[in-house]
């Protein structure tokens, strides 16, 4: 699963890179659902991502199946014990020759968790290269804490505001995740990360699942919601959201419209988290 050298290399890097979790089949049949379901952007007006690109795993029975995958869970009962939730999820979809690109950033400034425990699985679901705008992190900088972002706002930032790290960032030794359909990358919530603009005629999709440890909390005042998809709940830090198994019935599409809206609310209050992920 992971040896001891990859959990090493995880704690001293920040992430790493992608590897092999979904079958071929799997990965095909999950593009493919993800392309009808979340290929055309349902409207979200004033946000920067579609309603159904936002906790689809709410909404669609793929991305149910996706974020409860045991191979993902297995290696992240690793890396932050058996008691798993998650807090998120988006479809990072970039068009063919599309000018979409993510700021370098830390995801912990946009989630208002507390303690800095939050991993992100990244699940390639077409190939992610350099040219198709690929992750790039700096390896180590998960050590460096919370750093200030200042807004930066340009239309084709995926980020709402274009929020970026205030500080010049140092980009030598800035490693790309190449990744190919059905592997899964994981990122530490303080590893400094960006990505670039599709050049390509192909699109370009991942999913970025935000997985917690059930001790983790969420430091606003409003009350979240979250997915148990492994172990035990002992906390109660979140209201837990029923897996409805059912392809966008109303009462998934009621479970979704309440959890994406608790979301928004708690970005008034902590305005990083609005409209980002
Ligand atoms: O998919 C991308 O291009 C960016 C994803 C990202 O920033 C994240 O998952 O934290």
């Amino acid at each position: 699963m992971l040896t001891p050298e990859e959990i090493a290399t995880y704690k001293e890097h920040g992430f790493l890179p992608g590897r092999q979790m979904l079958s071929d089949e799997e990965a095909t049949d999950m593009r493919e659902a993800c392309i009808r379901t979340c290929g055309v952007e349902w409207e979200n007006p004033g946000r920067r991502q579609a309603t159904n690109r936002l906790k689809p795993y709410l909404l669609f029975d793929w991305a149910a199946d996706l974020v409860r995958h045991p191979v993902i869970l297995d290696h992240l009962e690793i890396l932050m014990g058996p008691d798993i939730l998650v807090f998120h999820t988006t479809v990072w979809f970039k068009e063919p020759q599309s000018l979409k690109a993510v700021p370098w950033h830390q995801d912990a400034t946009y989630f208002g968790l507390s303690p800095f425990e939050h991993v992100t699985a990244w699940v390639a679901l077409t190939p992610s290269t350099e040219e198709m705008g690929c992750m790039q992190f700096l390896p180590g900088t998960h050590g460096e804490g919370q750093l200030l972002h200042a807004d930066k706002p340009n239309p084709d930032l995926m980020l709402s505001r274009g929020q970026t790290i205030a500080k010049d960032i140092d980009e030598t030794g800035a490693v790309s995740l190449i990744m190919q359909p059905g592997e899964v990358s994981f990122h530490h919530t303080l590893a400094i990360h960006r990505s670039r603009p599709n050049t390509t005629d192909e699109p370009r999709i991942g999913i970025g699942i935000s997985y917690i440890p059930t001790r983790v909390r969420h430091v606003g005042e409003t009350r979240l919601s979250a997915t148990l998809a492994r172990g035990t709940d002992r906390y109660g830090h979140f209201d837990l959201e029923p897996a409805l198994g059912e392809e966008k019935s109303d009462a998934a599409a009621a479970v979704h419209a309440d959890s994406i809206g608790r979301f928004h609310k708690a970005s008034e209050a902590i305005p990083e988290m609005g409209l980002v992920h």
